[in-house]
């Protein structure tokens, strides 16, 4: 097998949880390269949920190799408490499995406090909608060059320097900007250090893990227009979360990455705020937020839903360059009586195939839909495309046609089995 990317192609919350733990069987090894525990990936296995913040969604399987990438924020607290739970299920979470890059960042305690700070003081517009788990704040001291790597957790000496030193700064936007109370850096460094030591064991070189690897799966969090430089800028998180990151988040070159799979959910979700062309603020919004169980697995904050984006999903094929589609999901759209997709957008008097590039452009668009006729079987128990009713088989047929990539993965339900 070779090696496989999987990356969300929306806003988020596609559904790649799912299917990088149906992938993970065949793999030796599976990598996280960005975000943090911002992400909720949800697996169900035998009608039995797990949602992994940090750990790679390959942990279920025993055996494989689960790797922590240097584009990782790492917030060693959820990291503990996530291999808690995972071994209390008895899962295998011993460093003999699991790795951390030295490189990776570390979400420290006043990260988190900046994050709700700075949302808290913006004007409602203005709010992100972050998940408030200071994962802005940590991007931003790596770019800083002030951040304090897992690697340092090996250093106390230079740990507590480097905690007292982030501070200087921080505590002066604490007291005078935001008004709250400055931070002891003795405190921060006696409030960290017992999960520092934990840590120690699984620092590593992934960079070489992945290398000694026959066969890696690097696994994508949020979505592509999320992306810090390719989203919907402001309205975005702080990492790359294109396909390239994928190498230089967790240290290997591009030519190793081999097959590229877009999870597409077969309709559209944003959790958070910013432009959202295909939303729909009425009874189809309900249905398919209902139907999908449209919350989030981090906050548990309610998703905005709307019809399948084709602009957005054209744009994410170009920026990623998927091999294939896997689309997730489909089970939610039966019953609908019809089903829209969105083909081009209306903005400033043209008909355009790409989102705009201009920030807020995306708030300014009209969505062209062509509308297909929908069905009303239950899809859930089809383990192949002869299994589907043939206006889901024509609306697949749809995609594929518009976004020029063929379709390689169709899911129907949460669980593990439940996809063909
Ligand atoms: P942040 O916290 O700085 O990354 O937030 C910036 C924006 O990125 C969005 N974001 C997400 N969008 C969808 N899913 C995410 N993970 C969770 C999930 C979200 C949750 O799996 O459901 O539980 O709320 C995720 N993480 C970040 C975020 O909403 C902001 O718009
Ligand atoms: P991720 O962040 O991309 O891994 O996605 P999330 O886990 O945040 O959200 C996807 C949600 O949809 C989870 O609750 C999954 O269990 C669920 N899910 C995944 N695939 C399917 C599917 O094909 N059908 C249905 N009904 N639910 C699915
Ligand atoms: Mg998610």
């Amino acid at each position: 097998m070779s090696n496989i990317v999987v990356f969300g192609s929306q806003w988020g919350d596609e559904g790649k949880g799912k299917v990088v733990d149906m992938l993970a069987e065949k793999a030796d090894a599976i990598v996280r390269f960005q975000g943090g525990n911002n992400a909720g990936h949800t697996l169900v296995v035998d009608g039995e949920q797990c949602i992994l913040h940090l750990i790679p969604s390959g942990i279920l399987h025993p055996g494989k190799q689960c790797l922590i990438g240097n584009g990782v924020v790492l917030d060693p607290f959820v990291f503990c408490m996530e291999l808690d739970k995972l071994a209390a299920k008895g899962v295998d979470v011993s460093p003999s499995r699991m790795m951390i890059s030295k490189k990776t960042h570390v979400i420290m305690p006043y990260h988190c406090l900046m994050d709700g700070a700075r949302e808290s003081s913006k004007s409602e517009d203005g709010k992100i909608g972050t998940t408030g788990r200071g994962i802005g704040p940590c991007y931003e001291d790596k770019m800083n060059r002030c951040g304090i790597r897992a690697g340092d957790f090996a250093d106390p000496e230079l740990l507590r320097d480097k905690i007292g030193k982030a501070l200087e700064e921080k505590n002066v936007l604490f007291k005078h900007l935001y008004g709250t109370d400055p931070l002891d850096a003795d405190a921060v460094f006696a409030e960290v250090m017992p999960v520092a030591e934990r840590l120690v064991p699984y620092l590593g070189d992934v960079s070489s893990a992945i290398q000694a690897a026959d066969s890696v799966l690097f696994e994508g969090a949020q979505g592509t227009h999320l992306d810090i430089d390719h989203g919907t800028y402001p309205f975005v998180t702080s990492s790359n979360t294109v396909t390239a990151n994928a190498a230089s988040g967790s240290g290997c070159s591009p030519r190793e990455l081999d097959r590229i799979i877009a999870i597409v959910k077969a309709y559209t979700t944003r959790v958070g705020s910013g432009p959202f062309p295909t939303e729909q603020l009425n009874a189809d919004g309900d249905y398919l937020q209902s139907q999908g169980h449209e919350f989030g697995a981090t906050t548990g904050r309610k998703r905005r839903c709307g019809w399948l984006d084709l602009v957005v999903l054209k744009e994410s094929a170009r920026l990623n360059g998927p091999t294939e589609l896997a689309i997730t999901k489909l089970d939610v759209l039966s019953g609908l009586k019809e089903i829209k997709l969105c083909t081009a957008y209306e903005y400033r008097g043209e008909t355009v195939f790409y989102p705009p590039q201009e920030q807020n452009g995306m708030a300014h668009v009209t969505p062209v839909y062509e509308t297909l006729p929908g069905w009303d079987e239950d899809i859930t128990g089809a383990r192949s495309w002869d299994d589907l009713p043939a206006n889901a088989v024509a609306y697949l047929k749809r995609i594929e046609e518009i976004t020029g990539v063929k379709i390689g993965i169709v899911s129907v339900g949460p669980d593990r089995v439940q996809t063909f």
